[in-house]
């Protein structure tokens, strides 16, 4: 057996900023424009292409038995309607939890399996969503503010991108008359994934 000494991460719970910063990843919109609806807003927006979102994964070993854990930031902006959002994926142990903590901000958990089923839960300071085995995630920042969170799942989970890559997610959601509205994605492909 391999004793894994313990040890703290500083969460700064307004910006969700980790010390120290483990793997550090940023998305910018042109790490992500095909996942937008408006294709036509996202070519423009490219111009200054601003960061959507950023993530910040404490080193854990990839071992079951271990516990990743990390922040996201998203920042409030839009690609036409549609509010900034992360890429969403599956786990690549696609029967892996993940709890997220909403620290600031406020937006959607949108929620997919594989046959297209959907749920939304909505995030908050506060609230504590679980994401059952099977269910691919995205987060929506619907408000003015970054919506931060914390999030820990399964060590060997991995990711699994690609199916929401090529099926897209069965819902939208795009702000109308100001207010997150969640409508059917008519490019949503299920037989993408074959
Ligand atoms: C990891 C967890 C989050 C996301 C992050 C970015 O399982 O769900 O840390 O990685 O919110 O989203 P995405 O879809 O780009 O990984
Ligand atoms: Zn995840």
């Amino acid at each position: 057996m391999h004793l894994f000494k313990p040890f703290n991460t500083i969460c700064d719970l307004k910006t969700g900023v980790l010390s120290p910063p483990g793997n550090h990843i940023v998305r910018y919109l042109a790490d992500m424009k095909e996942m937008f609806h408006d294709r036509e807003a996202a070519e423009t927006m490219l111009k200054e292409n601003p960061k959507v979102y950023e993530f910040y994964n404490v080193v854990i070993p990839e071992e079951d038995g271990h516990l990743q854990h990390c922040t996201s930031i998203i920042y409030p902006g839009k690609v036409g309607k549609e509010y900034f959002m992360t890429k969403g994926h599956f786990h690549a142990v696609a029967g892996t939890a993940e709890i997220y903590v909403c620290l600031a901000g406020k937006g959607l958990l949108l929620m997919q399996t594989e046959d297209g089923q959907a749920e939304v839960l909505e995030m908050y300071p506060g609230s504590i969503s679980y994401i059952p085995p099977y269910w691919a995630h995205r987060t929506i920042n619907t408000g003015d503010e970054p919506l931060v969170f914390f999030g820990v799942y399964r060590g060997d989970a991995g990711h699994n991108y690609g199916t929401i890559e090529k099926q897209g997610f069965s819902k939208l959601v795009l702000e109308e008359d100001g207010q997150p509205c969640i409508i059917d994605n008519p490019r949503y492909n299920p037989r993408g994934g074959d």
